[in-house]
């Protein structure tokens, strides 16, 4: 559907600057049949004055897949969860795997073979980094799509500007000397029983075990939309153990169509609470002293982001994860807390 209506969008811009009067034409030419071929003599016109206020379009950013996108590549593969199922007795629990002891996700629609979505992703880490032997403390930043999220279809859903907070995470990280690895998830596990509680307890168990490997290793949460509910319940269960080396971001948090009233706020972890207040599906501020509230209503995104040249225009929930700003913004913040703690 958004992908039916972005091309609509983009064939209609083709439209319009198709049937538009030619703006550089040059006046003095003849009023008869348009010549189709430019003129090699002549000097071309600007077709507008420039606003300075207006910030200029990025071009288009549309990776194959998800962990495509990542800059600098990271080595890994993209997993469906339910396909962990090996037994398949409908649990992802310690029977199909001694390293699922804790688990027990429910997997109602079982793993398909030609079923090409993928929700999970870990980025292989530096593996002298998360030795913990010397250095700066390593950093893994798991990014936590909304809905719609499939990693191996980029135009599916409306999180793929969370890969701009990772890449500038990751360009921030090595100028600070910190290793990075990424983490990429959908908000749901596709097939499960409870889709986004399944995919709580599967990130929950993944940040726990790679802290675990790796004391002295940090993690940052950042989720759009549902994702940015996965990064409450997910600190919020986590920072009993690991309060002092885990981070969250929300990015317009909505539990609205969550499998479940969802409604646990970390207390002690740091979270920097980004939203907008436009229109509806909005986050909206946090008061509580862990939490640095950003209200960035007046930020501004291409309208679809995945095409090039798209129109600037104010955020909505779906493309504020998109805004410059709100990436350079976390990146900051995450960078700035990990070197100072
Ligand atoms: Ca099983």
């Amino acid at each position: 559907m958004i992908r039916a209506l972005a091309l609509a969008a983009f064939a209609a811009l083709l439209l319009v600057s198709c049937s538009e009067p030619s703006a550089d034409a040059d006046p003095g030419e003849s009023a008869g049949a348009p010549s189709l071929t430019p003129s090699l003599t002549s000097t071309p016109r600007p077709t507008a004055t420039p606003d300075p206020f207006q910030p200029v379009p990025p071009p288009g950013f549309l990776p194959d897949t998800w962990p495509e996108g990542l800059e600098p590549s990271a080595d890994g593969e993209a997993i469906r969860i339910a396909c962990l199922d090996s037994d398949r007795d409908g649990r992802i629990t310690g029977a199909d795997d001694a390293a699922y002891e804790e688990l027990e996700i429910v997997i109602a629609e079982p793993c398909a073979p030609d079923d090409e979505r993928r929700d999970f992703f870990a980025g292989e880490a530096d593996a002298d980094a998360f030795a913990c032997d010397g250095g700066a403390p390593p950093l893994l930043v798991v990014a936590i799509g909304g809905g719609g999220t499939d990693l191996h279809d980029p135009k599916s859903g409306v999180s793929l500007g969370l890969l701009g907070s990772v890449n500038e995470i990751a360009a921030r990280a090595e100028a600070a000397g910190i290793a990075m690895a990424p983490v990429l998830a959908s908000s749901a596990v596709f097939g499960a029983d409870l889709p986004q509680t399944r995919m709580e307890q599967w990130i929950a168990h993944h940040v726990a075990g790679r802290l675990e490997q790796a004391p002295c290793a940090r993690a940052v949460l950042i989720g759009h939309s549902h994702g940015g509910v996965i990064v409450t319940e997910v600190t919020a269960a986590l920072e009993g153990r690991f309060g002092d080396r885990i981070y969250g971001v929300l990015i317009d948090r909505t539990a609205a169509l969550y499998d479940r009233p969802a409604t646990a706020i970390p207390l002690r972890t740091p979270l920097l609470n980004v939203y907008q207040l436009r229109e509806g599906w909005h986050g909206e501020p946090i008061a509580q002293a862990n939490v640095e509230n950003a209200d960035r209503t007046s930020s501004v995104a291409p309208k679809e982001p995945r095409l090039p040249d798209q129109p600037v225009e104010p955020v909505t929930h779906v493309n504020l994860d998109d805004a410059r700003d709100v990436q350079e913004t976390i990146a900051a913040w995450v960078v700035e807390r990990v070197s100072a703690d």
